[in-house]
């Protein structure tokens, strides 16, 4: 879809109804670096109104617990009937390949049909002539859900579905860099669900924190950066709203010395480029063995050459543009300070002479603890390979950071990785893989990576309290 074939009109979805705002912001082409529409800037009486119509809607819905069910199936329907709608859009307002987007629409309905059919069974703790206690959960109220733009619609479905599934209504926005797609997913999800359950609003970071601070939520979803999740998580203590924080990562992988460089650096690459680097448990440095560390840097700077980078909509295309200026000035800062530090781009190290916010893949050899790439998160094409002398060294640098999101260890021996990996302080850790998620697979961060978890029945008690019934049995 060119810019020009874009729809022209994208609104808010409040009260099961489209919604214009009086006021609209840029919306921009990363590959192209031309604004390609206009998206709602929500008015603070909107935004009442959206966090009211879910509090209504929530007072029929938390009770219809079969109807939740069946309404999720067929929201999942309603999304793969809108893939070829929706995706483009994605890919025009992100700059992920097409394919990329509509794999992630799909993901959609595989997260919307997960939740439709997880049943939460009621516990029973004790069931006798003296008592019958009962541990069951209940909804929370109106969730507000916040989300980043590296992910829109699928890290939106982790929210939605174990939210709505938990008998709670929802609040939406997307981040003011790609708030199209959910619009649309949004508009054409109001068509099956009733009015009210799920709203769409837009608008610059402040409509984020009014949504933090508006007194109607009881819980507040946010996936995005750690400096944007303190502020959510202080905005939310005031009310004890309840809060999930899904944050960055500064995913570290460890390479054994008896891995094959060949066989793991496709594995490694795309753990780590995926998404043009901008994926939360991403790869952000490798640690790799002194014997190994020339054959490991070859083998990820051929994947960097070989990959095929351009506008997402191109067929053919694998990494599209950075996402947004902020983060392309960013990301060439990180790697400008480590080549003055003494880091060599072997491949990339450059943004090429073409429109829009393109990095060239870039491989950081010679790259060390100390130097920002590898301390913070770049979130962007740029890999630094760092190496080690010894394991226990690896495993204390690896751990050595305020992030915990995830890690993997490559080994040609499993259980000689697995003794590793059991040593890092993360949420997830993967072995000889990394990026493999599911929606019955719990994910969350530890240390600043977060708070709580999203995914799986643990992911769906987020959106809920226990709430103990005890009954006295005829005898007491
Ligand atoms: O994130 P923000 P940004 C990291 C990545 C990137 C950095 C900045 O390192 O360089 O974050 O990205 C909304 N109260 N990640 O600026 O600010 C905002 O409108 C409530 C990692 O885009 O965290 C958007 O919808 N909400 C991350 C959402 O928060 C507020 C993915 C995320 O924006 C708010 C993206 C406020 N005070 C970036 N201010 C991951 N974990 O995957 C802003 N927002």
């Amino acid at each position: 879809m060119t810019s020009s074939e874009l729809p022209v009109n994208f609104a808010m979805t409040i009260d099961g109804a489209a919604v214009p705002a009086p006021q609209t912001f840029d919306v921009v082409n990363p590959a192209t670096g031309q604004v390609i529409a206009q998206a709602p800037d929500c008015a603070p009486d909107q935004l009442d109104a959206a966090m009211h119509s879910a509090q209504q809607a929530y007072q029929l819905w938390r009770h219809e617990k079969s109807a939740r069910r069946d309404l999720l199936l067929k929201a999942a329907d309603e999304v793969l009937a809108a893939v070829d709608e929706i995706a483009p859009i994605l890919t025009a307002e992100q700059g992920k390949p097409l394919a990329d987007a509509q794999m992630e629409v799909r993901s959609v309905a595989l997260w919307f049909r997960y939740y439709a059919n997880l049943e939460v069974p009621v516990e029973v703790i004790q069931d006798d002539a003296k008592a019958r206690i009962e541990v069951r959960r209940r909804s929370l109220g109106v969730v507000a859900a916040i989300t980043p733009w590296n992910f829109p619609l699928s890290l939106a479905a982790w929210k939605i579905a174990p939210a709505l599934r938990a008998g709670n209504t929802m609040v939406l926005k997307p981040s003011p860099y790609t708030p199209l797609a959910t619009l649309k997913m949004v508009e054409r999800l109001a068509r099956v669900l009733p009015p009210g359950v799920l709203n769409a609003v837009s608008g610059r970071d402040p409509l984020g924190a009014s949504m933090t601070q508006h007194p109607v939520p009881r819980k507040i979803s946010f996936t995005g950066s750690v400096t944007t999740g303190k502020r959510v998580a202080e905005a939310a203590a005031g009310d004890l709203k309840r809060v999930t924080l899904e944050l960055g990562g500064n995913d570290p992988a460890i390479v054994l010395d008896d891995a094959d460089p060949a066989r793991i650096a496709d594995g490694l690459f795309w753990s780590a480029f995926r998404n043009n680097g901008q994926v939360c448990s991403a790869i952000k440095r490798v640690y790799v063995p002194e014997a190994l560390y020339a054959d490991v840097v070859d083998a990820l700077a051929e994947k960097a050459r070989s990959a095929r980078v351009g506008d997402g909509a191109e067929p053919g295309t694998q990494l599209g543009p950075v996402n947004n200026e902020p983060q392309l000035t960013r990301v060439a800062g990180l790697v400008e300070e480590a080549v003055a530090r003494g880091a060599e781009a072997v491949t990339g190290g450059r943004a090429p002479d073409r429109p829009g916010y393109f990095y060239e893949p870039t491989i950081l050899a010679g790259a060390s603890d100390g130097m920002r790439v590898v301390d913070e998160e770049q979130f962007g094409p740029v890999l630094p390979v760092v190496p080690y002398h010894d394991v226990e060294e690896a495993i204390a640098r690896a751990n050595g950071t305020h992030f915990g999101l995830s890690g993997s260890v490559w080994s040609a021996d499993g259980d000689r990785a697995a003794e590793v990996a059991d040593r890092l302080e993360c949420g997830t850790v993967w072995i000889n893989t990394h990026l493999a998620l599911r929606p019955d697979q719990p994910f969350g961060g530890a240390k600043w990576s977060g708070l709580g978890v999203e995914n799986g029945p643990w992911g769906l008690y987020g959106f809920t309290e226990l709430k103990v019934v005890h009954r006295a049995g005829v005898t007491s």
